[in-house]
């Protein structure tokens, strides 16, 4: 009785007619209300079509068009299909729906938001319910080619050109060798890599024979630029760089048979030049960069040194050295203290010195404590997991928390082949060099158990590891 009586009233305001009503219960003027309903807030650009419910409160005695608008960070027509922007609730429902088709692109994007928000009910706002809008979110399912995943840099043969990278996917299921190569539809871009940087979206590969620095975005190796090269003078054997107070600072020997000719060259990162260059001591090799201070490990170019120079980034002047052992080859900063990894001289030489490791304080500059190797001992490759180092020597890898105060006497893993290393979540990515004339090996081990997780197949003479976005493994 009391529905029959308000279906008459609703076909009277629908007709907008309505002055008052005598209801059965109360004298209160009905107000029926139309809202807008979706199961969910957040759909993956995959999903679809997603159902929007119109409702009611009470039915109507004619057909009522039903109008919204469209707004959000999502683009009509590109995210999600075009909506025509009014749609019917028949006479004698309560409810009409309305599906929104998404478009599941191949576009790298944030998530972006759809808002319908109803505007009109048969013309006016009398009948405009309190739910009346609502915000649904997109969410992406699309990554650049090399986002989340390892990018292991390779050297290639010295004067062959055959520089190149690799990319291993998060769960080191897939590699991909050749990419820039690919990416840049180029041959042969560059002779003896020697190390990679990332800032920002950029990775700047140092490519040593080629006395040039490629500049690419580091998610989908698209070339941005190269400094250097043929007939420039910017680098002279260039070896790593590292950024600090918005410039890059490039290691360069120099000539390697000239110990008084070594430089860090200063780079200018919104237009990739050269704008000055530091004089250093001879064979600037690692360097690495704490605020605006800047480490640089003397390893020695073709000689031996037994330096760490210090450079203030924003006078661009060395402050002070500090003497480790001869060739300090590798540095890990673990709780704003600098550890320098020396790996002394070889044999070779003729005049071999033991491997040492000091903890710098980086407020001082001064060397806090010093753990000594025995003379035939020659350590490499200083790495961090969370309080522990880890290195490699003698074709194994030693470990030690920060705060031990002697040398590991054991190995954790035994019988290697690495030509350089580095941890990241817990687990140890070396690469194997083998013969240098054959392809090389990515090996990833758990530091949980030391167990070998993979051993993957990559390019010649693999020299270095590159964690590119945020993944577990
Ligand atoms: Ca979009
Ligand atoms: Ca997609
Ligand atoms: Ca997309
Ligand atoms: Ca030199």
């Amino acid at each position: 009785m009391m529905k029959k009586s308000r279906f008459f009233m609703i076909t009277a305001m629908a007709g907008l007619l309505f002055t008052s009503c005598s209801d059965d219960d109360n004298d209160t003027p009905f107000a029926p209300g139309v809202g807008i309903s979706v199961s969910g807030d957040t759909f993956s650009e995959a999903e679809g079509p997603v159902t929007l419910t119109f409702t009611s409160t009470e039915a109507f005695g004619t057909d009522v068009v039903l109008t919204y608008e469209v707004t959000g960070s999502a683009t009509s027509g590109e995210d999600f299909g075009a909506l025509p922007g009014t749609l019917t609730l028949a006479t004698g429902e309560t409810s009409t729906t309305l599906e929104l088709t998404l478009n599941d692109d191949d576009e790298v994007e944030s998530s972006e938001a759809i808002i319908i928000t109803l505007t009109a009910v048969d013309g006016g706002t009398d009948f405009i319910g309190s739910a009346n809008s609502l915000t649904l979110t997109l969410t992406d399912n699309d990554s650049f080619p090399f986002e989340n995943g390892i990018l292991v840099l390779h050297e290639g043969n010295f004067g062959a050109g055959n520089a190149s990278v690799s990319f291993v996917n998060d769960d080191l299921s897939l590699v991909q060798n050749g990419i820039f190569k690919e990416v840049n539809e180029v041959d042969a871009w560059g002779d003896t890599a020697q190390s990679m940087t990332f800032n920002g979206d950029m990775a700047y590969i140092v490519v040593n024979n080629s006395q040039k620095i490629e500049v690419v975005d580091r998610y989908t190796f698209e070339s941005v630029g190269t400094i250097g090269g043929p007939g420039e003078t910017d680098f002279l054997n260039p070896r790593y760089m590292a950024v600090a107070n918005g410039k890059g600072y490039v290691t360069n020997w120099g000539d390697g048979s000239n110990p008084d000719d070594d430089f860090v060259a200063v780079l200018n990162l919104d237009n990739n030049t050269v704008e000055s260059t530091i004089a250093v001591a001879e064979g600037p090799e690692r360097i690495l960069a704490k605020d605006d201070v800047l480490y640089v490990a003397h390893q020695g170019g073709f000689g031996q040194n037994n330096i760490v120079s210090v450079i203030d980034a924003v006078t661009n002047a060395v402050t002070t050295t500090i003497t480790v052992a001869d060739r300090p080859n590798s540095m890990q900063l673990v709780n704003d203290e600098l550890w320098v990894l020396s790996g002394g001289n070889p044999a070779w030489t003729g005049n071999e010195t033991a491997g040492q490791l000091d903890k710098v304080n980086t407020t001082s500059n001064t060397v806090e404590t010093t753990l000594t190797f025995a003379q035939t001992e020659h350590p490499g490759f200083l790495s961090q997991n969370d309080d522990n180092l880890y290195y490699y020597m003698s074709s194994s890898i030693f470990s030690m928390g920060v705060t031990d105060t002697a040398l590991p006497t054991a190995a954790d893993i035994t019988d290697l082949n690495f030509y350089d290393m580095s941890i990241n979540e817990g687990k140890l990515f070396g690469v194997d060099a083998k013969n240098f004339l054959s392809n090389g090996s990515l090996e990833v081990y758990d530091l949980g158990d030391n167990s070998l997780l993979t051993s993957e197949e990559v390019s010649i003479i693999p020299t270095g590891v590159y964690f590119n976005g945020d993944f577990d493994f």
